[in-house]
């Protein structure tokens, strides 16, 4: 058994079990030799089991985007809780379900407003991609099924969406059983042509028409979707170049291949608009959103439709009879749905989005300020994220970052690390101080990392 104590830290008890909870995505057992605990969440901060107040540089994992304890919420799924726990969505409703269908339909782009609801981004990717493949079937055109992602990009873990996802280490464990018929692109980022770029990259629009190339490798008659996500964060915030997504939509509408925006990041201000799609000014066919929908409350995720995919499926589909044969027991659970709305009022009320772009250049400004700190290599960001690269150390790539992750958190901060980059997406009520908080801990643990 693997216990640790905390005699003076917890409150309830004084031993806690560590065996049980497999942790995800996590390195178990270092973890469990020292792990860094967290016990309460206020605004732009979190408290240590030990009482140590640890800035929030990553909204949670990318998703607190109204900052932690909002009461709103809290009231808003107190409320809902006793009302009514829960209640099937499959050939039963209830009205809470629909008005958070309309709340996010509102802020969604033009004409994409049917909404499925899910409970994670992995679920949303599984359901756009399953959405896109009946959307065909249902036009006579079922012998659309190839799927077209990218390199290092990251879908989520179901089998869709490592699938069409690109990142080696959560592939190749599971490499013989992945869905057939994917193809990938290359990933954007190219550090030799466009380091320290601010905003979009002016270089790689071009990497927009390998897209043309597998078409024509396969003919545009066997292909379903593309999907992509307008701004990568998990592998690292890798940006779309100047005109790159445009090249997607248009090669897409061309050939008839459906578009779908992995939004689980960019949605919901994260670039300073409710959408990716709104800010690059490029409209998918299919969206699929999560973090930050209910401010990450209760698990809850959704995919925006087009309605002439909606219409397809739905109207294509028999007159009395079910049209898509999907869902999840908890697909707009009443309680994740009231905190939905809860959420949206405060992004309103708040204007968090636009407070997101007025925030986005002094966020630019502060990254920016690290270059020329140590074994630093790039600096990237736009709206309210931002990643810095660091040099791999030989034979060893991501301990450096780990590292340097380690000490932020012992100067106070907790940014993401993933490879060896730094991932910072701070709630969006992000004040001037707290960027200044971050990135001078920032520095600080660069200059003691090896
Ligand atoms: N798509 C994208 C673009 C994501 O970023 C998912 C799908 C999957 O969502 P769920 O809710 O199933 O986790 C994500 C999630 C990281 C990190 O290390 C990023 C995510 C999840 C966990 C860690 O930055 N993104
Ligand atoms: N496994 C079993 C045995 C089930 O009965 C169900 C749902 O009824 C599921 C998996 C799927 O669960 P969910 O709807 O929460 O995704």
């Amino acid at each position: 058994m693997n216990t640790i104590t905390h005699a003076k830290h917890l409150e309830q008890t004084t031993e806690l079990d560590m065996s049980n909870f497999w942790m995800p995505f996590t390195a178990n057992k270092q973890f469990k030799a020292a792990p860094r605990m967290f016990k309460k969440a206020k605004g732009m901060y979190y408290t240590t089991v030990d009482d140590r107040q640890v800035i929030d540089a990553v909204a949670g994992l990318w998703c607190v985007n109204a900052g932690h304890g909002r009461e709103e919420i809290v009231e808003a799924v107190t409320q809902q809780m006793s009302a009514m726990d829960f209640a099937p969505t499959f050939q039963m409703g209830h009205p809470i379900a629909f008005e958070a269908a309309s709340r996010i339909a509102e802020i969604m782009p033009a004409m994409m407003d049917r909404i499925f609801f899910v409970n994670s981004g992995s679920e949303a990717v599984d359901t756009a991609l399953k959405i896109a493949l009946a959307y065909h079937r249902a036009r006579g055109e079922g012998q659309r099924t190839r799927l077209i992602g990218r390199e290092r990009g990251y879908h989520g873990v179901g089998f869709g969406g490592i699938s069409v996802g690109g990142i080696v280490a959560n592939r190749k464990t599971f490499s013989a059983n992945l869905i057939p018929g994917v193809d990938h692109m290359p990933a954007t980022l190219n550090i030799e042509k466009a380091a320290y770029s601010r905003g979009q990259p002016a270089w790689g629009g071009h990497l927009a028409d390998e897209l043309e190339k597998i078409i024509s490798l396969h003919d545009a008659s066997t292909i379903a979707a593309v999907i992509v996500e307008p701004v990568s964060g998990s592998a690292g915030v890798l940006l779309p170049p100047q005109g790159y997504l445009q090249r997607l939509r248009d090669i897409c509408t061309k050939h008839g291949i459906l578009l779908i925006f992995d939004e689980v990041i960019t949605g919901f201000g994260r670039l300073g608009k409710a959408t990716a799609s709104e800010f690059f000014g490029v409209t998918p066919d299919l969206i699929a959103m999560a973090k930050a929908i209910n401010n990450a409350a209760i698990p809850m995720g959704a995919v925006a439709a087009h309605r002439n995919v909606h219409d397809a499926i739905v109207y294509g589909g028999p007159a009395n009879g079910i049209e898509l044969f999907h869902g999840y027991t908890y697909s707009a659970h009443p309680v994740a749905a009231a905190a939905c709305i809860a959420t949206q009022d405060i992004y309103e009320r708040e204007a968090l989005f636009e407070r997101a772009a007025e925030m986005a250049p002094k966020f630019e400004q502060a990254i920016h300020g690290l270059k020329g700190e140590p074994f630093v290599k790039d600096i990237r960001n736009l709206g309210l994220v931002g990643g810095i690269e660091l040099e791999s150390r030989e034979g060893a790539p991501g301990t450096r970052a780990y590292d340097a992750f380690l000490k932020c958190f012992q100067n106070g901060v907790m940014p993401r690390f993933t490879g060896d980059i730094l991932a910072f997406s701070p709630p969006l009520i992000v004040e001037d101080s707290h960027l200044d908080q971050i990135f001078e801990s920032v520095r600080k643990a660069l200059r003691e990392v090896e």
